[in-house]
């Protein structure tokens, strides 16, 4: 594994995503306005990169709106310096040929990569969907229990040539052990370059789940496939958020949180915001290891971002 020569940790800050609806949470950003205040301030909490998904402002329903990423990038930009990481996972109901589009709108430094597919079945949803009021009907909830998010050898072949064009670095999204092996296979096949950056994805219904001997197990197998040459960052899904983050951060990874991945701050405690939750992880970062914030140029120093 790769170490960031500081030893600071990389805090990621995914501030809306396409899984939770705004009726479930009143912090939700929605509006290109929120979601852009919400990654200023998640850079001014210590983030030092933003995730971001756009949706419409309407109605809060995900999409992938081009003209939104602009928006939101052009309001961050203007702010901060945090780098700025849009999603080229939008929702499993979008196509991979729709989801990379924004790497060719905005060439962003960064970008998300989806490293297999899954089947993110709608068990959960359909329970939450007694419990919360949807704003829209989700077309996923259309008769069926199964949601594939498709990311096929040769999407992945498609999608990640495409960021090596435009000098993206991708953050390697992996929700399974098998996906470090489709990850191996696309360095193989020379559709990306070593070193890597992983995001070891733990918790999504239709992935690993969020546990820390998994956890362990994915670094492990990521040791024996990658060597030195990869770093990762962790995602634990849910009420998982901090411990496993706190354990990335403990085995020298770093850390993403936001109300993408989940809405509390703590058991029973709402998140009033992305930056609360940024706030968190670097407290947590400082008590567990510490570990200070890395700063947008050690960040850039490290991958290799183009700026
Ligand atoms: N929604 C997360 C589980 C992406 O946007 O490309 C993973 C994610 C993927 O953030
Ligand atoms: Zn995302």
């Amino acid at each position: 594994m790769r170490t960031i020569p500081s030893g600071n940790v990389i805090i990621t800050c995914a501030v809306t995503g396409a899984i939770h609806t705004p009726t479930m949470s009143s912090a939700l950003p929605v509006t290109p306005d929120e979601i852009a205040n919400a990654c200023i301030e998640a850079s001014e909490a210590g983030a030092a990169v933003v995730h971001v998904h756009v949706r419409d402002p309407e109605t809060g329903e995900p999409n992938h709106d081009l003209d939104l990423f602009d928006e939101i990038a052009g309001r961050v930009q203007a702010e901060t310096d945090v780098i700025i990481q849009p999603t080229t996972g939008g929702a499993p109901t979008m196509s991979p040929e729709e989801r990379i589009q924004v790497v060719n709108r905005l060439e962003p430094e960064m970008c998300s990569c989806n490293m297999g597919s899954i089947n993110f079945g709608l068990y959960p949803m359909l329970d939450a969907h007694d419990e919360w009021e949807y704003d829209w009907e989700p077309e996923y909830l259309d008769g069926t229990t199964d949601l594939i998010f498709q990311n096929t050898f040769e999407d992945l072949s498609v999608m990640l040539q495409t960021m090596n064009e435009y000098g993206t670095v991708p953050s390697l999204e992996c929700y399974d052990v098998g996906h470090l092996y489709n990850l191996k296979h696309c360095v193989e096949q020379g559709w990306i370059e070593p070193p890597l950056h992983i995001e070891f994805v733990l918790g999504i219904h239709g992935g690993i789940g969020a546990d820390s001997k998994n956890l362990t197990h994915m670094k492990r197998v990521a040791d024996d496939l990658f060597g030195d040459d990869y770093s990762f960052s962790t995602i634990g899904a849910g009420s998982m958020e901090y411990p496993l983050t706190t354990q990335a951060v403990s085995m020298g990874g770093h850390a993403r949180v936001g109300l993408e991945d989940s809405l509390y701050l703590a058991r029973g405690e709402w998140a009033p915001s992305n930056a609360a939750l940024v706030e968190k992880m670097v407290s947590l970062a400082w008590e567990i290891a510490g570990r200070t914030p890395a700063t947008t140029e050690e960040v850039r120093e490290f991958l290799d971002l183009k700026g």
